[in-house]
């Protein structure tokens, strides 16, 4: 590559190195940051979970949301859910468990993980914007039964900016698939939560463990110094 070109590459400090991206070839990708994930009495809740352990991702995560529109990535946010005839929800994840309430069935915030529903929605913290792509996923992968691959490859994108929850269930999922698929993805270790904290740990350690042998880590106020304006990421 010739020094103009590199002149144009971001530089992020992370783990286990240097996270280099083209701007204009990068997305954030948002996952999961869904009601029935992230408030009380959501499928979260209902399958045993502390919810409270994901509170904290959402300032972070605003402030790179912020960055991201400012500095014109692509932004993509994913939902969790299923058709409310629930004919894309396999049998063996309706019966998986002993949660008190089932996909689909009705909770405090509507149907389960069903689209359209309130509950089924990102939190307000994080609204998408017009001309920002909402992915619906079956499955905790991002990639699995939907288009995902065909929006980054129109965008030509090539490096991926992973947030969300949870870190080591659809976050993971996601940049395991994403790693197969040739994509280069850095993890926000503040912009990711899991309801365990020892998963979140050790979860953030599996990506970057062996040179990376599926991803990049580093926090947000890493990203946040490294983009191409700062002060406007920062504001
Ligand atoms: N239960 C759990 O940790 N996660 C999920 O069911 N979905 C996502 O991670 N989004």
């Amino acid at each position: 590559m010739s020094d103009s070109l590199d002149a144009t590459v971001v530089t992020v400090p992370a783990e286990p190195g240097p996270f280099r991206y083209t701007p204009g070839r990068v997305a954030l990708v948002i996952i999961d940051m869904q009601r029935d994930f992230l408030l009380p009495g959501g499928f979260g809740e209902t399958l045993g979970n502390d919810v409270g352990q994901l509170a904290g991702v959402v300032p972070p995560l605003q402030r790179v949301l912020a960055a991201a529109r400012d500095t014109q990535m692509t932004i993509i946010h994913t939902r969790e859910g299923h058709r409310p005839d629930l004919s894309d929800l396999p049998a063996a994840k309706l019966r998986r468990g002993e949660p008190s309430l089932r996909i689909g069935d009705t909770g405090r915030y509507g149907r389960i993980l069903v689209r359209g529903e309130y509950g089924h929605d990102i939190i307000d913290e994080l609204a998408p914007l017009p001309g920002e792509v909402v992915l619906d996923k079956p499955g905790k992968g991002a990639f699995y039964g939907t288009d995902l691959g065909d929006i980054l490859l129109d965008a030509e994108v090539e490096s991926l900016i992973v947030t969300g929850v949870t870190t080591e269930v659809c976050v993971h999922t996601t940049v395991r698939e994403a790693n197969d698929r040739g994509y280069e993805a850095l993890v926000l270790s503040d912009c990711v939560g899991s309801y365990f904290p020892e998963f979140q740990r050790v979860g953030l350690d599996m990506i970057a463990a062996q040179g990376g042998i599926f991803g990049w880590v580093t926090d947000s106020s890493s990203l946040l110094a490294a983009l191409p304006h700062p002060a406007a990421a920062l504001a």
